[in-house]
């Protein structure tokens, strides 16, 4: 991914197919070699995009050298998920680079950001302006990151940050129940966004099954993250549904 730029080339995929699967692997769980057969065969599966990071993985020599091996196994570009400073390691392609809008907390809102810029310049990051919001509650990205969680049945609230994250000038919104989330985001609240966000919408957390999968698409997301579904060894089989879903999804 030296030579295209990840948000161009995830622009173009999206004019490609309705909707683009990320697998997020959580370096505090899976080890070097286990990630790189995951991540390559996810790829040959038809996910655009790794995610590397999540809000307990916290170790970064762990993590750059997951980065790195898995690097050297895929094509589609590695994309960092960080949860604090502490997610922006060497050798990745991009990053989410997250402001975690609805935090009670400005130290996720603004101050992490502010410390992991400068290894960003410095890593060769292209950095991808995200307006991170926590949905619902009781997950590690809600109590980590010190989030109100917006309800998951206000989604004119959700909507609303949205559209101050485009007038803030941010391309990216990442609406997120949290990893292994009982409840995911409900389709109604995808599709609210929808209608007033402009950018690239990405959707995560508790996603299992392909009938979630394709109503989320249905609703208006252009990206779904899948992480705890393939954490316990396997259920690839489920992920090769969920991307078939997402191709016959009307939108
Ligand atoms: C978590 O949205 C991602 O940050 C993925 O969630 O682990 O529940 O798939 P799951």
């Amino acid at each position: 991914m030296t030579k295209i730029k990840v948000e161009s080339y995830l622009n173009s995929e999206l004019k490609k197919k309705k909707a683009l699967l990320f697998v997020l692997i959580d370096s505090e769980i899976s080890n070097q070699n286990s990630s790189a057969n995951l991540a390559k065969q996810v790829e040959k599966i038809g996910a655009s995009a790794i995610l590397v990071g999540g809000s307990s993985a916290t170790d970064q020599i762990e993590m750059s050298q997951i980065v790195k091996t898995i690097k050297k196994s895929i094509k589609i570009p590695i994309i960092l998920f960080p949860g604090n400073v502490t997610g922006v390691v060497p050798e990745a392609d991009a990053i989410l680079f997250s402001s975690l809008m609805n935090s009670e907390n400005p130290y996720f809102i603004t101050q992490a950001q502010a410390l992991g810029a400068p290894s960003v310049l410095k890593f060769g990051l292209e950095p991808l302006p995200t307006a991170y919001l926590v949905i619902g509650d009781g997950t590690s990205a809600w109590f980590v990151g010190s989030a109100r969680g917006i309800p998951f049945e206000k989604p004119k609230i959700a909507a609303a940050y949205a559209l101050a994250a485009q007038f803030l000038g941010m391309r990216f919104v990442y609406l997120e129940a949290g990893s292994g989330a009982k409840t995911t985001v409900q389709p109604d609240m995808v599709k609210t966004v929808r209608k007033l966000f402009n950018g690239f919408l990405i959707v995560g957390g508790g996603i299992k099954d392909a009938k979630t999968a394709k109503s989320l698409v249905e609703a208006g997301a252009d990206a779904l993250v899948i992480g705890t579904l393939l954490e316990k060894g396997g259920k690839l089989s489920k992920l090769t549904e969920i991307s078939k879903a997402m191709k016959t999804a009307k939108k």
